[in-house]
């Protein structure tokens, strides 16, 4: 019977193995006009694209229609950032269908790797932010539940990064060039926004007064979905991303009127819009343009929602907050709130108390970070300028919010009311998006336990105080299909044969895997998987850096963007440490390692940069030096990404977590290298304290200052000073880096870092925590001499991480605060 069965699936795949040649070949012929003796690798991989599409656009269809039928609740996900990486292989791995497509493409002259390589990063946002909006919206489609991310088209992502003699160059990313498979223009949902302009007052005849927003500019917003496939054939939902374009209407009043050259600028101007995804992370940039795309593609989207709300609907609004809630991926959508008062205040006329009530059912938000410099504020003026009805709206919600909450709660208190008012006055009086945030929200969620209560406790205790209930925590995860699955199969497989494989939808599973943790021959598959995949991954330095590296030695990986709290510098105080070390001790023990980095700095910003550069630098005075006998290798990989991060994340045997605590809100990072048999070095911040718990203290090299011992440290005065002169070594290494030894002929050239650590008072208290963070290295070179203790180690951490699957995060979200039920979808 069992046999039976097996012949028969055996022989469907082969069918559908079949079928699938005949599509791709049936779409190179039809939909890229070229043949089989001719076709490119990129003609190959977009004729099986739309091979795969076929598949897609059917579980889109479903899924669409069941939605609509059942006219359910749906989240509606507002984020400025999507960071995609590629659609392929992971569309292949949700399907069902790469095992066939490998085969099919194989039976037909090619490797389905070669193909993978012929897609663009789909690089829509920065870093830790935007990869967490891919991840949840892997999980939706996953879960069932009805729902639909909203962002922008940009024609150009994330900067591609290059290093010119050691120093970052910045070039376009143009990531749909020559078209992207996975998108589909929607013109039949085109939108059109307003700006600029003036308000004007006036009175209808039962002498009511109204606001009328004359705008100065209209433009057009063009919606492009990108199909999101959840894994198993579950839902196919959308991301639906606006481009902005002249609209014809505004355009062709300019056009008549002679003025042709006019319009052609009015088109540029209204395209600059989409154009370019700002690099900054965690930093607010603060522009004009920035303040426009935020309020492009709110406003694009809640007219959306809105059109579709009322074709079930009509003029009753009654419904509006049982079938719609929007969550703020941060405060860069925040303008949504002023935004649709406007659109029920002045468009649908209805009462303000009433058009507040449903802002405040509608609305989430979510806090990424409590870096002072990434909380969001724009200059008054401007907001007048670009937004001068939302600015008057926004006055109104503050006039009232601090009348009837905070003088309620503290009567006369204008110092509370000068905290708490969304306008922070000054010289250059603000709006504040994070208190307009809170005010317009019915949830606030930190991304971590500790980013949570740091929310409560430093950012907003006043709010807390009017709204204890308003204030939760969701710990952020990761989508296990994309960061174990597809990216490390031969663990998957090792996964699959010993404890079944449910663990992709059922991260817990995995706990299953810690009975082996002691069997010497699972540890040594385990160990042979992450041996091979280091020894992958060298080849990928070799072809990108041309360096050497010994597969053989530690991989110690630190992969996130560039910042100073992130303290790539700590990591590299540390090499150097080392290498004196060598110098000092011709023979000085260590196992043999290899400092890997990946990170991208914002373009402006200066030490970011010049943090790079030394990194660069030291990596090529060490890999050269033949006193190290390869006990050291340092490499910078070029152009950080998705696609890179899945060919380093497998093969990592030491993970870098060492932001000063406090400053991390979660991390993600984390999760994906713990769950590929990673062992963290990290501080106790963000999600890294309950990545400690689940895998225990064993596990982990926990290191430097807690958040109360920073801020005590902080309280009693911090100088910098005092460790340079009490630690002889990091005197050593901060003087070394003045001289010429690592720039020859150029002294000073890496005085950057030691200046910003001594003169600049080193803020993120890299001083504070060497000591203590060489001694975790210490314990991790102790640690992986005994092969199979070390073994143990990396496989509790793929054991224990379970609870970091963004389904988990999806499924808090939708207990605490979107209430959905889940929607599924027959295939
Ligand atoms: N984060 O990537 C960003 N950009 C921001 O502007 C603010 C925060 C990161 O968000 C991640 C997802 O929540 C966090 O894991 C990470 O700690 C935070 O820095």
């Amino acid at each position: 019977m069992k046999k039976h069965a097996t012949a028969a699936a055996s022989e469907l795949e082969q069918t559908s193995t079949e079928q699938l040649k005949q599509q791709i070949i049936r779409h190179l012929h039809a939909t890229l006009g070229t043949d089989v003796n001719k076709a490119s690798p990129q003609a190959w991989w977009r004729a099986t694209c739309a091979a795969v599409n076929e598949q897609v656009y059917d579980g889109l269809r479903n899924t669409q229609r069941t939605h609509y039928e059942k006219n359910t609740r749906a989240l509606h996900y507002f984020s400025l950032e999507y960071l995609m990486g590629r659609l392929f292989s992971n569309n292949l791995h949700n399907l069902g269908l790469y095992a066939q497509a490998k085969q099919a493409l194989l039976e037909l002259g090619l490797n389905i790797a070669d193909l993978e390589e012929q897609e663009e990063d789909m690089a829509l946002g920065n870093g830790g932010l935007g990869r967490l909006a891919a991840c949840f919206i892997d999980s939706l489609a996953t879960l069932n539940y009805p729902a639909i991310g909203y962002g922008i088209h940009y024609e150009h992502g994330l900067f591609q990064q290059s290093f010119q003699d050691g120093r970052q160059i910045e070039r376009p990313d143009s990531w749909r060039e020559y078209g992207n498979p996975w998108e589909i223009c929607r013109p039949e949902s085109v939108q059109e926004i307003s700006v600029y302009g003036y308000v004007e007052t006036v009175y209808d005849l039962q002498g009511r007064m109204k606001k009328v927003w004359h705008p100065g500019r209209i433009i057009k917003g063009v919606p492009w979905d990108i199909p999101v496939v959840g894994y198993n054939g579950s839902s196919v939902n959308v991301l639906r991303l606006w481009e902005s374009r002249a609209s014809d209407f505004f355009n062709w009043d300019v056009f008549n009127s002679g003025g042709y050259i006019d319009a052609a600028r009015e088109n540029i101007e209204a395209e600059t819009i989409s154009k370019v995804l700002y690099p900054n992370d965690e930093t607010d940039a603060g522009k004009e343009l920035r303040l426009i795309q935020q309020y492009f593609f709110v406003s694009c989207s809640l007219k959306d929602i809105i059109r579709r709300y009322k074709r079930a609907h009509g003029d009753d609004w009654s419904d509006f907050t049982k079938q719609v809630v929007v969550q703020l991926n941060d405060t860069h959508p925040a303008v949504a709130i002023p935004e649709l008062m406007r659109i029920l205040v002045d468009r649908a006329e209805m009462q303000w108390d009433q058009a507040w009530a449903i802002c405040q059912q509608v609305f989430a938000y979510t806090n990424h970070t409590l870096l002072p410099e990434a909380l969001e504020k724009w200059p008054v003026r401007l907001f007048e300028k670009v937004l001068p009805r939302h600015l008057e709206i926004i006055y109104e919600i503050n006039r009232r919010f601090l009348l009837e909450q905070v003088d309620v709660l503290w009567p006369n208190d204008n110092e509370k009311k000068r905290k708490l008012s969304i306008i922070e006055e000054g010289h250059e009086p603000m709006v504040r998006m994070g208190h307009l945030s809170v005010v317009g929200s019915f949830r606030v969620n930190g991304v971590a336990e500790i980013h949570s209560q740091l929310v409560k406790s430093d950012l907003f205790p006043e709010m807390v105080a009017l709204w204890p209930d308003k204030f939760t925590n969701v710990t952020n995860g990761v989508t296990p299909r994309r960061w174990l699955k597809a990216c490390n199969p031969k663990l998957a497989n090792l996964l699959d044969k010993h404890i079944g494989s449910d663990w992709p939808t059922d991260l817990k599973q995995l706990s299953k895997f810690a009975a082996y943790a002691d069997d010497a021959a699972v540890q040594d598959a385990f160990m042979a998987i992450k041996q091979q995949n280091k020894a992958e991954l060298a080849s990928v330095v070799k072809k990108l850096t041309h360096i050497d590296i010994d597969p053989h030695a530690i991989f110690d990986i630190q992969i996130k963007r560039l910042h100073e709290y992130k303290r790539q510098h700590l990591n590299l105080l540390h090499i150097l440490a080392l290498y004196r070390r060598i110098l000092q001790e011709p023979d000085y023990d260590m196992v043999p390692r290899v400092f890997l980095f990946g990170a991208k700095a914002a373009p402006g910003y200066k030490l970011a940069k010049e943090i790079i550069y030394a990194i660069n630098k030291v990596a090529e005075k060490i890999n050269h030096d033949k006193r190290v006998k390869n006990r050291l290798k340092v490499v910078f990989m070029p152009n950080y990404r998705v696609t890179l991060a899945e060919k380093m994340i497998p093969a990592a045997d030491v993970s870098e977590q060492i932001s000063t605590a406090g400053k991390e809100a979660s991390g993600t990072g984390n999760m994906k290298l713990a769950l590929n048999g990673a062992i963290t070095v990290g501080t106790l911040d963000g999600a890294n304290i309950e990545i400690a718990e689940e895998v225990g203290s064993d596990n982990i090299a926990i290191f430097g200052l807690t958040v109360d011992e920073v801020k005590a440290l902080h309280a009693k005065g911090y100088n910098s000073l005092d460790y340079y002169y009490a630690n002889p070594e990091i005197k050593a290494i901060l003087d070394w880096l003045e001289t010429d030894y690592f720039t020859p002929g150029k002294p000073g050239e890496l005085s950057a870092i030691k200046r910003s650590l001594l003169e600049g008072g080193d803020p993120y208290l890299v001083l504070a925590d060497f000591d203590s963070y060489c001694k975790a290295h210490e314990k991790i070179d102790q640690w992986y001499r005994d092969k199979s203790l070390w073994a143990k180690k990396a496989m509790l951490n793929t054991a224990c991480v379970g609870k970091f699957t963004s389904d988990r995060s999806i499924e808090d979200y939708v207990s605490r605060v979107w209430q959905l039920e889940k929607c599924p979808v027959k295939r």
